[in-house]
């Protein structure tokens, strides 16, 4: 429960979530005023309180967190919902509904192991019962959450490193650098100092992307020329990150798809330049999923894991997708940290990931 409230407060660090020796960033998140320090720090929202004495408040209130994720997976729910009030219409619980509930929650990319979990534990309780969608949506809403409690975790900084560097990395268009801006506007809003490095060479487009961001949070952007090396770039980075005593380094990559051995054969040698400044580096190497792939997640996750030691996800566009099931496949199957879900374009639309909540907003229970 402490969790998932200091989550919903907003803020970083919640002192309930740092145990000795971290140390936590600041004090109340609620209270806003946040100082870092090393040890390590938990990011959890960004600080939603700022004190701007100069600006009138705003007129139209923003929406809560909650809402923007549940907004975010009106799609998914609705879909899911809506073809599971198709299944459960005046019927006792049998074979056949049960096969047919199945159906529609591999047809929802929930995945085989979570649709088993859901018939079982329905059919344990309500076989040969006259069964509502509600009752059926309440049980999946339980055995989804059992499956994300595990993967369901904040983003924990070592800041005994400095800086701790974040490698982001994951298939093209998948949201990475959006990610990092609205990573490091949460980090930059929690007191954090903060460095960008553009490493997906490739596109000037991209490194012009990187650097609007910057702008934005106040990051300084390292950046080469067009077509440099990528792994190069983050070695000069780290280091200009080491100088400057940044405390967080994130670097972007390249978009590639993991069928490209030449560009993963890159990915492996930025992860090895970083190591030699520091063994452990990259400490974070987040990747970001896109919701709208659906099944193709599950392997991207398998073959980036392999080559980049991802330990992280992002979860991106899980607005306006009808496939947010695939979060849970993945969670069943890697059980790898979700960290964050993003739910729009906007620098806010970055949420972090909480079990029991996105359980109840995709199954529709209130
Ligand atoms: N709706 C929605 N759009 C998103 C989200 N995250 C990113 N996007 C959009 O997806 C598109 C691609 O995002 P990028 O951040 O450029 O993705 P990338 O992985 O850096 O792409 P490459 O550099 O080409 O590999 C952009 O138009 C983003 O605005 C999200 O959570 N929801
Ligand atoms: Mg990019």
């Amino acid at each position: 429960m402490g969790r998932v409230a200091a989550k919903r407060r907003g803020g970083v660090a919640a002192p309930a979530l740092v145990t000795p020796p971290r140390t936590a960033l600041g004090t109340s998140p609620i209270e806003g005023e946040v100082k870092p320090a090393p040890g390590k720090v938990t990011v959890t929202k960004k600080v939603e309180q700022k004190a701007e004495p100069q600006k009138a408040p705003e007129p139209v209130p923003r929406r809560s967190w909650f809402q923007r994720m549940r907004d975010g997976l009106a799609r998914s729910s609705r879909e899911l919902t809506g073809n599971i009030a198709g299944v459960f219409t005046k019927r006792k619980l049998d074979g056949e509904t049960l096969q047919d509930l199945e159906d529609v929650l591999i047809r929802a990319d929930l995945g085989m192991e979570t649709a088993l979990r859901v018939t079982d534990a329905l059919a344990s309780s309500r076989y040969g019962k006259d069964v509502s969608d509600t009752e059926v949506r309440a049980i999946m809403a339980a055995e989804v959450e059992k499956v994300l409690t595990h993967v369901a975790m904040p983003l924990e900084l070592d800041l005994s490193h400095k800086p701790h560097v974040i490698l982001v990395v994951g298939v093209n268009g998948t949201g990475k650098t959006t990610t990092i801006g609205k990573l490091a506007a949460k980090l930059t809003d929690g007191g954090l100092s903060v460095m960008l490095a553009a490493g997906d060479t490739f596109r000037a487009a991209a490194i012009e992307q990187l650097k609007i961001w910057g702008e934005r949070t106040k990051s300084p952007v390292i950046a080469s020329k067009l077509g440099a090396d990528a792994a190069g770039l983050a070695y000069d980075a780290f280091e200009k990150a080491k100088e400057a005593g940044s405390d967080v380094l994130i670097i972007d990559t390249a978009g590639r798809l993991q069928n490209k051995t030449e560009l993963m054969a890159e990915l492996e040698k930025i992860v090895r330049v970083l190591g030699k400044l520091d063994p452990e580096a990259p400490h974070t190497v987040l990747q970001t999923v896109d919701a709208t792939t659906g099944q193709n997640a599950l392997n991207q996750v398998e073959i980036f894991r392999n080559v980049a030691g991802v330990n992280g996800l992002v979860m991106t566009k899980l607005d306006g997708t009808a496939r947010g099931g695939i979060l849970v496949a993945i969670a069943a199957k890697h059980k790898l940290p979700v960290y964050f879900i993003g739910v729009g374009e906007q620098v806010d639309d970055l949420e972090p990931f909480s079990a029991s909540e996105f359980a109840r907003a995709i199954a529709g229970v209130a």
